[in-house]
């Protein structure tokens, strides 16, 4: 799902990546990208316009952090805009003081009503909570049974008097719960092809009637663009005090999900994610906000490089770098740095584009890096400084090789791959190259982290910005890549 809206902001992302910070100027385009991909995606035009003025103002006011890049960055203040829109963190489904709570459920036809009824009997079941639900829709001839035989499947009682006036369904059954100690009782209600004001009447009377806690607007979310309507149509007549979002399992658009909070105030409860009674979650605005995005996890790679890089240790590497002092005793601690941030293979795929490498590439990759470390440490301190002493001597290299239980000729390429890799730093006059590079790791781009804010008293001058952190493919010239 939300593939369209991910594609389209990729766009986006792809504008900012190799500048090398975030400014008033690179920002115009990329909001503007963000704004169509919105749009495209059927969120309400209110609802955007409002969100792309947050997301400028707060990408203006960003300071830059170490170890990720602009366009990293950036994605992050859009997810965090995203997530503040659809209402920071979930809201659970309202719990009366005195039982049974009431639920209501409301909704256009087919939005999924019924359905989600049985499907938050069996979410709350699961909870320990005993629910009973009522038959109100007299309407559809099926209704009553498709209720009855959902219940059946789940093993949850339904109360129903016929086609009976609504209203007095809606009244016995909440009696019915009250007497036999429910904890919940769950109304179905009948649909409309159209918001018609016979249907909101009917509402309005039931809510009279029992007096809700829960008044949940069951949302097909390919509706798109017109929920901001729907929901705007619902709340003012009936004050919805939630929303369930079905159908997410669709090839939806999402902007239903974006507009829901904006117009209501009111937050997504639930999503529905499949036709099967178990195909509800709570919904969480920041999952939803990444699945938006379609960026895999590159928000957790943000916030681990804003929690795990020492401040103080990747500027002195970057000043290393810039002078070619870099050894294998840097490498080692770069190294070792990627591994508490996780896995390698953890880390690749929270790489947006990452996604799809293989699980052989990643092992090879993995498998790479642990035999570049089990050579370095099988190196005397002194090499680790000077690699021209490994350069210089096969017997050393020899040794290395053989402490390390690998070849003469891996110790060799590691060496010379290496050096290859500092003679180019040091042509650029900066880094380039190195195991980190393209991961988002210090390093990356030492004339971007020169300039930040974090580290003022090591501002250097900076020399020829972005040159070598913005060559495509730089990642894959990692140690014994060949
Ligand atoms: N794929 C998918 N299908 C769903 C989901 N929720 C409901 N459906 C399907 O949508 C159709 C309509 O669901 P109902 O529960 O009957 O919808 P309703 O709102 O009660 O419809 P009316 O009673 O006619 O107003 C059914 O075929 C459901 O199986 C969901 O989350 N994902
Ligand atoms: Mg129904």
């Amino acid at each position: 799902m939300f593939d369209a809206l991910s594609e389209k902001l990729e766009l986006a992302w792809r504008k900012l990546r190799g500048q090398d910070k975030i400014t008033e100027t690179n920002i115009q385009e990329a909001l503007r990208e963000v704004r169509r991909a919105l749009l495209d995606a059927d969120v309400n035009l209110q609802v955007v316009k409002q969100f792309i003025e947050d997301v400028r103002e707060a990408a203006l006011g960003s300071e830059v952090i170490l170890g990720v890049t602009p366009d990293q960055q950036f994605i992050k203040i859009v997810h965090d805009e995203l997530v503040k829109v659809m209402g920071e963190a979930n809201v659970p489904i309202a719990q009366a003081e005195q039982s049974p709570t009431i639920v209501l459920m409301a909704g256009l036809q087919g939005s999924g009503k019924t359905t989600t009824c049985a499907k938050l009997a069996l979410y709350l079941r699961k909870q320990g909570k005993k629910s009973l639900m009522v038959a109100g829709d007299i309407y559809r001839p099926a209704a009553i049974d498709q209720l009855k035989t959902l219940g059946q499947q789940i093993q949850i009682p339904v109360f129903d008097l016929g086609k009976a006036d609504p209203v007095e369904i809606a009244r016995q059954g909440v009696e019915t719960a009250r007497q036999q100690g429910y904890d919940y009782v769950i109304l179905d209600t009948a649909g409309r092809l159209q918001i018609d004001l016979e249907m909101m009447a009917e509402l309005e009377r039931i809510k009279a009637a029992v007096q809700p806690h829960e008044i949940l607007l069951v949302v097909d979310a390919m509706i798109g663009q017109e929920a901001a309507s729907l929901t705007r149509a619902f709340h003012e007549r009936l004050g919805i005090t939630g929303a369930i979002l079905t159908k997410l399992d669709g090839d939806t658009r999402g902007g239903a999900a974006l507009s829901i909070r904006q117009v209501s105030g009111q937050p997504i409860k639930f999503i529905g994610v499949g036709e099967k009674v178990e195909a509800l979650d709570p919904f969480y605005p920041d999952r939803m906000a990444s699945r938006i995005l379609g960026m895999g996890d590159i928000l957790s790679l943000v916030e681990k490089a804003q929690e795990e890089i020492d401040l103080g240790d990747a500027a002195s590497m970057a000043e290393k770098m810039m002078t070619a002092q870099f050894d294998f005793t840097d490498f080692l601690k770069q190294m070792r740095l990627i591994k508490r941030m996780g896995s390698l293979a953890g880390l690749l795929r929270l790489m947006p584009g990452m996604g799809k490498i293989s699980e052989e590439q990643l092992q090879k990759g993995q498998d790479q890096l642990a035999r570049a470390e089990a050579m370095i440490n099988s190196m005397t301190p002194e090499e680790r400084r000077n690699p021209d002493l490994l350069a210089r001597s096969v017997s050393r290299k020899r040794r290395v090789a053989r402490g390390s239980g690998h070849k003469l000729e891996d110790v060799s390429r590691l060496v010379s791959d290496f050096q290859r890799m500092r003679d180019m730093m040091r042509n650029m006059g900066m880094g380039g190259g190195f195991p980190g590079r393209g991961w988002g790791l210090p390093g990356r781009d030492p004339s971007w982290r020169g300039r930040s804010a974090a580290s003022p008293s090591r501002q250097q001058p900076s020399p020829k910005p972005g040159k070598g952190g913005s060559k495509k493919g730089g990642s894959n010239r990692g140690f014994g890549s060949k």
